[in-house]
């Protein structure tokens, strides 16, 4: 039975009440996965019609101990609990190798930067389970009150401050690891006859496939290559034998967590939660050599790959199998759309005019031993994929992008008459669809 509201609320009382100051992690999980609070998340769920599932975010220790040794339990629970729901799953960057595009759940990558379909899941959802997922600002597009805005929400979380942070209601909040939370759902649900929510799922489905991030026309641009086509190509010649190392600020990491698709086996690791430059040459070293030699493509931007270059000795050196694809735009392309959009144009210190220069990136590598490419539009582009990923040992191939190229569709912000600034609902992304189809896809549908 769905408790009353008075429950609920209290129950996020006395998790406030209770854990401050935060007691053993043991004590923790023994308490919020008690019984009866399990049973309100189950029971709320078999009230609701447009349940979703959340995917958690693997710890970077979990995942990579995964990969040598089989997966960890949690992995195992996450696939049986989510076959035995039969709810539509969307997952967070962290966890985007979790579930592949063609799983019959997988409904899309929801966020500010994210995926059209998979906003208009989660912001439909009556019901939202967050395993693990922090819900961060680029997840709750800055604006806690309306992420889910219609779902009852439950939130599972090893960090009880990642709970309380939650600037809106949490309607069960379980601070808990995630391997534990899943076990004793699971428990619990395997007690409980299915439902059916094919209808719903479809309905998400359908979404995903009606909004891909990219589309046809990008192809036809000729100047230069359109990163989602580079996104899109590497995604039909990468193997589940590959990794995945986007750079962690600037299109390289947007872009490819919006587009990337993913097959089985293949894995993603994106920085967990700090946007610097530099990350993506050391990770992908990382990465490389953690998961045992995989080929391992490290997508990064001009200014991030300058970050760490002495790097690429230690790449050279130990001869790993990693393809760099350096997207070169000139310079500081995110700091120069926000300079645009907030400051009006007034460039400082992100292209080669406004005091920002960087070097040839093939000379530099070449420089340190390590064969490079260049793509410099579509014309060739599947081509000079495949032969670097196919060559043996590191390849730089520089990209040449476009300056200006917009990341879509995205949560805009405006900035009001006080300074302020307002971001526009998740479930409405520019570019701004025709208003009838935004109003056919949102509904009446009352807010929790
Ligand atoms: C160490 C560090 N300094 C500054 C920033 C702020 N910052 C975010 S994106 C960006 C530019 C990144 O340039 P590039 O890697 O070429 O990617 P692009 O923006 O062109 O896509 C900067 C300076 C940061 N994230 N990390």
């Amino acid at each position: 039975m769905r408790p009353p509201p008075g429950d609920l609320a209290l129950c996020g009382l006395i998790f406030l009440w209770t854990f401050k100051p935060p007691p053993s992690r043991k004590t923790l999980c023994r308490a919020l996965t008690a019984p009866q609070r399990l049973s309100s998340a189950t029971d709320s769920k078999r009230k609701s019609d447009r349940p979703l599932s959340s995917s958690m975010a693997p710890n970077a220790r979990s995942s990579w101990r995964g990969m040598a040794s089989g997966w960890p339990a949690p992995w195992t629970c996450f696939h049986k609990m989510i076959n035995r729901l039969t709810i539509p799953v969307l997952t967070t960057w962290k966890a985007a190798d979790f579930l592949p595009e063609d799983h019959p759940l997988y409904v899309g990558r929801p966020g500010a930067v994210g995926q059209r379909g998979a906003n208009f899941s989660q912001q439909n959802a009556d019901w939202i389970l967050c395993i693990g997922a922090r819900l961060d600002l680029g997840q709750t597009a800055y604006n806690h009150q309306n992420f889910a805005p219609r779902a009852r929400k439950i939130m599972v979380d090893v960090d009880p401050a990642e709970i309380e942070k939650m600037q809106t209601p949490i309607q069960v909040p379980i601070a808990c690891d995630a391997g534990d939370f899943l076990r004793e759902f699971i428990r619990q649900h395997s007690q409980t006859a299915p439902k059916d929510y094919s209808q719903w799922l479809q309905q998400c489905k359908g979404w995903h496939q009606k909004y891909p991030v990219v589309l046809p026309e990008y192809w036809k641009e000729e100047d230069y290559v359109n990163d989602y086509v580079l996104i899109s190509v590497l995604s039909d010649e990468l193997t589940g034998q590959d990794l995945v190392v986007p750079g962690s600020s600037g299109a390289c990491s947007e872009r490819t967590m919006q587009a990337i698709r993913i097959t089985a086996g293949l894995r993603v690791f994106n920085s967990q939660g700090l946007g610097s430059m530099g990350f993506g040459v050391p990770a992908a070293i990382g990465g490389c050599l953690a998961s045992g030699g995989r080929r391992t493509i490290c997508i990064e931007g001009d200014g991030g790959f300058m970050m760490n270059i002495q790097e690429l000795e230690t790449v050279r050196r130990l001869q790993l199998p990693i393809k760099f694809f350096v997207l070169n735009n000139g310079g500081y392309g995110s700091i120069m759309a926000t300079q645009k959009s907030h400051f009006a144009g007034h460039y400082v210190g992100c292209t080669p005019a406004s005091g920002l220069t960087l070097p040839d990136i093939p000379s530099v590598a070449e420089s340190f031993g390590i064969p490079t490419d260049r793509i410099l539009n579509h014309s060739t582009i599947r081509e000079k994929v495949r032969h670097v990923l196919q060559s043996k040992g590191p390849v730089v191939c520089e990209v040449r992008v476009y300056q200006d190229q917009p990341t879509v569709p995205r949560v805009v912000s405006t900035q009001k008459e006080d300074g302020s600034i307002v971001s526009s609902p998740m479930e409405d992304m520019w570019p701004f669809l025709e208003r009838h189809e935004f109003h056919n896809n949102m509904g009446n549908r009352p807010r929790s």
